[in-house]
């Protein structure tokens, strides 16, 4: 299935802030950097609005240029203690959408919304949601690319800046891409442009057409990369965000406890809460860990690590019950068990081996489950082994 990804970028980020702050610079060339000193100050513009573009301001230039290109424009400070919490806004707004979000700046943006179709739209519906959204809410506008990848979304959103939409169907990805320059090539540098130029080399369309020997022997290894991403190929994931290192759950028995069927009917449980965490986030990991707390507070931990990173309940189930076995000593009172997974592979694997669609059956029962606990709560749909024949301690 083709993936959808967005790409949303807000339009002159900081100055349009500022134009929102203060409606009197509202069609004004507003230019946010170091102070000017009328020609005299150093340091260099953060950005301008479009207004201000238009006397060839841009991003990174001296101020002192900026302020001979445009004298009479309006010269503010940045107030990054404001953007950030804008930006927090927007991306809150983002999360609405999709929990497959990659922050790339502090405007910008990724967002995988191949899942989010059956309750938005598709994505075209999507990019017109949320730029309407942020409108209402922050009335900013944002520019947003549709592509079936980053890198064509990438390109796609920055076509029509500013309040631009663009959508590039799978079917027409060479009639999009190759008219384009190759600077628009992602990674393209200086350099590299010169010596593509020299082979004759300008559009895309035409680096698509090259033999890819010849520019591997031009280029090294990155000759390879630049003819897939001129044939439009980049199969990069939407990365979340890093931070999520793990994800567990704990429990702490009401007595402690040497039942050894009541302390796997826990382990279960936790597995089970663990494994919807996971795939409520688009998560899977290769590790997977067991904690006990014995009565007098000692302690262990152990991890195994597997071949492939899962998020589906039963391997979680099997490992952690294997790891029991082997490190419980029995007779020993249990204060505490937990379950955790790490070691996650960012990609969201989508390979169609045999044993993937062996493990089909089990994803559906995982599924099923996930729609039920998110409709009736968690506990509504627990496996048979989690479920303690007795009463729970
Ligand atoms: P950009 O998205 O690159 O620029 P922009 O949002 O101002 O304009 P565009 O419509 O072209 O997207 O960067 C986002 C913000 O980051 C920008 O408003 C200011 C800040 N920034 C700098 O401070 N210095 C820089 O060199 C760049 C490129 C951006
Ligand atoms: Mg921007």
């Amino acid at each position: 299935m083709n993936r959808i990804i967005l790409h949303v970028d807000m339009d002159a980020f900081f100055a349009a802030v500022e134009q929102r702050e203060h409606p009197e610079l509202k069609g004004k060339p507003v230019i946010i950097g170091t102070d000017p000193r009328e020609g005299k100050g150093r340091g260099v513009v953060s950005t301008c609005s479009y207004e201000a573009r238009k006397f060839g301001v841009h991003s990174a230039m001296p101020i002192s240029q900026a302020y001979r290109l445009c004298p009479h424009g309006i010269y503010l400070p940045p107030n990054g203690k404001l953007y950030k919490q804008v930006s927090q806004n927007i991306f809150n707004i983002l999360y609405e959408f999709s929990d497959l979000v990659e922050p790339v700046s502090i405007d910008e943006a990724f967002l995988d919304v191949t899942g989010s179709q059956r309750l938005y739209g598709d994505g075209s519906t999507i990019a017109q949601k949320i730029k309407k959204r942020i409108k209402e809410k922050e009335q900013l506008t944002a520019s947003i690319g549709v592509a079936p990848n980053k890198y064509l979304a990438k390109i796609a959103s920055d076509l029509e800046k500013p309040d631009g939409l663009v959508v590039v169907e799978p079917d027409k990805i060479e009639e999009f891409l190759w008219p384009l320059d190759i600077s628009r090539l992602w990674g393209v540098g200086q350099r590299t442009q010169q010596i593509l130029r020299k082979m004759g080399i300008n559009t895309i369309g035409q680096l698509a057409q090259y033999p890819v020997e010849i520019l591997k022997q031009k280029l090294g290894s990155a000759g390879e990369h630049f003819y897939r991403l001129a044939h439009g190929q980049d199969d990069r994931p939407v990365r979340v965000s890093e931070e999520v290192k793990s994800v567990s759950n704990e429990h702490t028995f009401g007595q402690d406890t040497d039942d050894i069927d009541f302390i796997r009917q826990r382990l279960v449980y936790l597995c089970e809460k663990v494994g919807y965490r996971l795939r409520k986030k688009h998560l899977k990991g290769r590790t997977i860990h067991l904690k006990l707390r014995y009565h007098d507070f000692s302690t262990i931990t152990r991890n195994l690590t597997i071949s492939q990173a899962t998020n589906q309940t039963r391997q979680i189930v099997d490992v952690v019950l294997d790891l029991f076995e082997k490190n419980y000593m029995p007779g020993r009172k249990v204060r505490l068990v937990g379950v955790g997974v790490s070691g996650f592979d960012l990609k969201e694997s989508k390979q169609t081996s045999l044993f993937d669609i062996l493990e089909e059956k089990q994803n559906k029962l995982d599924q099923v489950q996930d729609q039920l606990s998110n409709r009736f709560g968690r506990h509504i749909a627990q496996r048979a082994e989690s479920l303690s024949p007795k009463k729970t301690k």
